[in-house]
């Protein structure tokens, strides 16, 4: 457990001065985050963004591969990010709550200098990479409970005030990472800030409203069909959604996105999965832990990643073929624990 110093908001993540001298001297900035984006991507890019506009740079680019997803864009200035890429070549890329280029779904992004601002583990043979041999500055800490925590301690080091709109993406970020303030990276840091946020002008009830009480009605009928799969076995509980379901409800996979948080509720299991049918005998998994299973572990093994409690992977074959497999998998991890 990181201990917080007395008097400060802050723990030990250094914002390096490398960092702020590149954000300091430079005038152009493409700013983007990861594929599939949720609170935190959204809510970080958009706090930069703005943050940088009242520094007074005049030349920002904010970009998500995969838009603004609808429940995030009452967020302040989602609404300027865009999909594609300029030609131009930017000053800085700021490459934010992810660490690799093909984590942004862009193949390439113009600029002379790249920095890093994220909460993941990068992936070990990162520093043999191009993009990591180039690296101006970073920021990664993936002790840090939302990538939106080291945006606000990239700001407050830059001196920049924290405005009632910076403030709502922020806290939308530590909201939606958190889930809401009660996964385990709920850290006094982490409450301390939010705390911060809301002095500044976020308003958490109206977040709140606006990120788990405005599912669109067709989702939660997918949700319904969804749920009529659960089953639970060996510490196990899983919910599948197949395409067909989708299809008839007439929704998409954003609409699925906190699917796995179902499973999820069941007492007394290790781990929740969420079967999602992407294509004929092709499955999308997330994976929750309760806290003694690393999923993140389980993951990798099938070619995906993530966290220690939140994880997923894609593996092929029949949804009997793919649960066998996975069950399998999550069984030892959980005689391992033992
Ligand atoms: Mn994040």
């Amino acid at each position: 457990m990181k201990s917080t110093r007395k008097g400060t908001h802050l723990t030990k993540t250094k914002i390096s001065s490398k960092l702020l001298n590149v954000i300091r001297q430079n005038k152009s900035f493409l700013i983007v985050c990861h594929i599939n984006p949720e609170g935190d991507a959204i809510g970080s890019i958009s706090a930069l963004a703005l943050g940088l506009k009242n520094m007074g740079k005049k030349d920002i680019c904010v970009l998500s591969k995969d838009g603004v997803p609808e429940i995030l864009r009452f967020l302040p200035s989602s609404g300027l990010i865009k999909q594609k890429a300029p030609k131009k070549e930017f000053d800085v890329l700021c490459i934010v709550d992810c660490n690799t280029l093909e984590r942004t779904g862009f193949k390439e992004l113009k600029a002379k200098h790249t920095v890093i601002i994220d909460h993941h583990i990068p992936p070990d043979d990162a520093d043999k990479s191009e993009l990591y041999r180039k690296l101006a500055a970073s920021v990664i800490d993936p002790g840090a409970a939302a990538t939106g925590i080291l945006i606000y301690k990239l700001l407050s080091a830059l001196k920049i005030s924290i405005d009632k709109n910076i403030a709502t993406n922020l806290y939308t970020a530590l909201l939606v990472d958190t889930g809401g303030f009660r996964y385990s990276n709920t850290s006094p840091e982490a409450l301390k800030i939010a705390c911060h946020l809301i002095q500044a002008g976020a308003k958490p009830w109206d977040i709140a409203k606006e990120i788990y009480d405005s599912i669109p009605f067709k989702s939660m009928k997918l949700l319904g069909l969804s749920l009529s799969t659960l089953d639970t076995k060996d510490g196990i509980a899983w919910i599948n959604t197949s395409a067909d379901m989708f299809k008839q409800t007439g929704t998409t996979y954003e609409d699925s996105e906190d699917f796995v948080d179902f499973p999820g509720k069941v007492k007394d299991i290790e781990v929740a999965v969420f079967f999602r049918e992407d294509d004929k005998n092709v499955f999308k998994l997330s994976l929750r832990s309760k806290g003694r299973i690393n999923v993140e572990k389980i993951a990798k093994s099938f070619g995906g990643g993530g966290h220690f409690a939140a994880a997923g992977c894609r593996i092929k074959g029949t949804l009997q073929e793919v649960q066998k497999k996975v069950f399998t998998e999550v069984r030892k991890a959980i005689r391992n624990a033992e």
